[in-house]
């Protein structure tokens, strides 16, 4: 069972190498944790992705909210992906068809194949990739989630794991990324709701937390990057000493 399996097992079992890089990086860097930089400004996003690079498997972006996206601020972020060993997620959640998702993930301004090492898909259009929300009144559930899986299943060589809530399958090599976490819990006034990295992996047995404004908006990122680490951490090493 992949819930009480270790990260170096599951890369072992994993077949996609970018699975197997990830759960490498989580063993290695024992972090589970990925941040998410929401910020609007290049410059402010490379500072904060080198403040927390250290504590982190992967960074995830938005480069469309970006004011000043340029193909320098690409290449600075690929820098600091090597220089301090993580993943970088584009957050894009395509949702259309074969033909324009083809053209939007490998052109337009972003050109995101060219370097985002993962990124994710609606399964509403049909084969894909993942998404179960964490916002309040979200409509992925049930039978979505179910065809999803079967979706991921059928393609495990193109797909390396969903955003959910609760772990949603015990396939070792699929990596279940759960956003909506902050050590305090709560929300915020968009309809976002807030979980605890143990309740998220430990109680919910989820791989890897997305963790946004509860790092990026604090005075001391780094800090704050190295006590989620920790918190999800020991509960990946609680749930599977079980
Ligand atoms: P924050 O921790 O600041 O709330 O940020 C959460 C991040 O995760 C955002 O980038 C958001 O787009 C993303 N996200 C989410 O919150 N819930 C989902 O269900 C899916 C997401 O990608």
């Amino acid at each position: 069972l992949a819930s009480s399996m270790t990260f170096k097992q599951r890369g072992e079992a994993a077949q996609n190498l970018v699975a197997r890089r990830l759960f490498n990086i989580m063993e290695n860097k024992q972090s589970n944790l990925a941040v998410s930089v929401d910020l609007t400004k290049s410059a402010d996003i490379i500072k904060m992705v080198d403040q927390v690079g250290p504590h982190v498997c992967v960074v995830k972006t938005h480069v469309d909210i970006i004011e000043d996206f340029t193909a320098d601020f690409v290449s600075k972020l690929q820098k600091l992906a090597e220089k301090h060993n993580f993943l970088i997620f584009e957050d894009r959640k395509y949702a259309d068809i074969g033909n324009t998702v083809c053209h939007q993930y490998g052109g337009g301004i972003y050109k995101v194949a060219d370097w985002a090492h993962i990124t994710n898909a609606h399964t509403v259009p049909g084969p894909g990739v993942v998404q179960e929300m964490s916002s309040s009144g979200n409509l992925a559930t049930g039978e979505y989630t179910k065809e999803t899986l079967k979706i991921a299943r059928d393609h495990s060589d193109f797909v390396i794991g969903f955003i959910c809530q609760s772990r949603i399958c015990e396939d070792p090599e699929f990596i279940c990324m759960t956003p909506g976490v902050k050590l305090e819990g709560g929300g915020d006034s968009l309809g976002q709701q807030y979980t605890t990295p143990r309740d998220a992996v430990f109680s919910r047995r989820t791989d890897l937390v997305i963790v946004g404004r509860g790092i990026t908006g604090v005075t001391n990122p780094e800090a704050v990057a190295n006590e989620y680490r920790l918190a999800a951490f020991a509960s990946y090493q609680e749930r599977i000493s079980q």
